[in-house]
C-alpha cells in the first residue's frame, strides 16, 4: 500500500461550529494520518472559485464559494499508506444523510453543502489540491 498525501479541508461551518478540535483528533487517532502541513485562512473569493473550477457549471457553485469564503477554514495536507481513498471512506458521502455511521459527515455535516470537510477524491485531484493552499509541500513521498 502506497505511502501517499491528501488535502483536508476543516470547512468554515466546522471552524463556526468549535468542531475542528475533535474532526482532528478523528484523523489522527481513527484514521492513523499524520499531519504534514495545517493553517488557518479564511479564503478569498478568487481562490474559492479555482479551488472549485470543476464545479463552475453545476447550480451550486456560487452558494459553494459563498459559504467557503464565508468564514475561516482549515487546510492540512494528511500522509498515509492509501492516504486519498482511506480520508474519502474517513468522512463519508458528501450528503451527511447518506454518509456512513461514525464517518466525520455524519458526525458534523449541516446538509450537503454546509458538510464540515472537503478531502481530495484522486490522486489527480491531490495533485492540484496540495499546491493551491500548500505550493512549499512535496505531493509526492519522498
Ligand atoms: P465532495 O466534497 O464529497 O467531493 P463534490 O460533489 O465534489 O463533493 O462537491 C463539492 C462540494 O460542493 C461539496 O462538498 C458540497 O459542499 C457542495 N455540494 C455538492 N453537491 C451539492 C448540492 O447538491 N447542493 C449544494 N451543495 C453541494
Ligand atoms: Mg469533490
Amino acid at each position: 500500500m502506497a505511502v501517499e498525501r491528501t488535502l483536508l479541508i476543516i470547512k468554515p461551518d466546522a471552524v463556526a461550529a468549535r468542531n475542528a478540535g475533535r474532526i482532528l483528533a478523528m484523523i489522527e487517532n481513527q484514521g492513523g494520518f499524520t499531519v504534514i502541513a495545517m493553517r488557518m485562512e479564511r479564503l478569498t473569493v478568487d481562490s474559492a472559485r479555482r479551488f472549485y473550477e470543476v464545479h463552475r457549471d453545476r447550480p451550486f457553485y456560487d452558494d459553494l464559494v459563498a459559504f467557503m469564503t464565508s468564514g475561516p477554514c482549515i487546510p492540512l495536507v494528511l500522509e498515509r499508506g492509501d492516504a486519498i481513498a482511506g480520508l474519502r471512506e474517513l468522512i463519508g458521502a458528501t450528503n451527511p444523510a447518506e454518509a456512513a455511521e461514525g464517518t466525520v459527515r455524519a458526525l458534523y455535516a449541516t446538509n450537503v453543502q454546509n458538510n464540515a470537510v472537503h478531502a481530495s477524491d484522486s490522486p489527480e485531484s491531490a495533485l492540484k489540491e496540495i499546491p493551491h493552499f500548500f505550493p512549499e509541500v512535496a505531493v509526492e513521498v519522498s
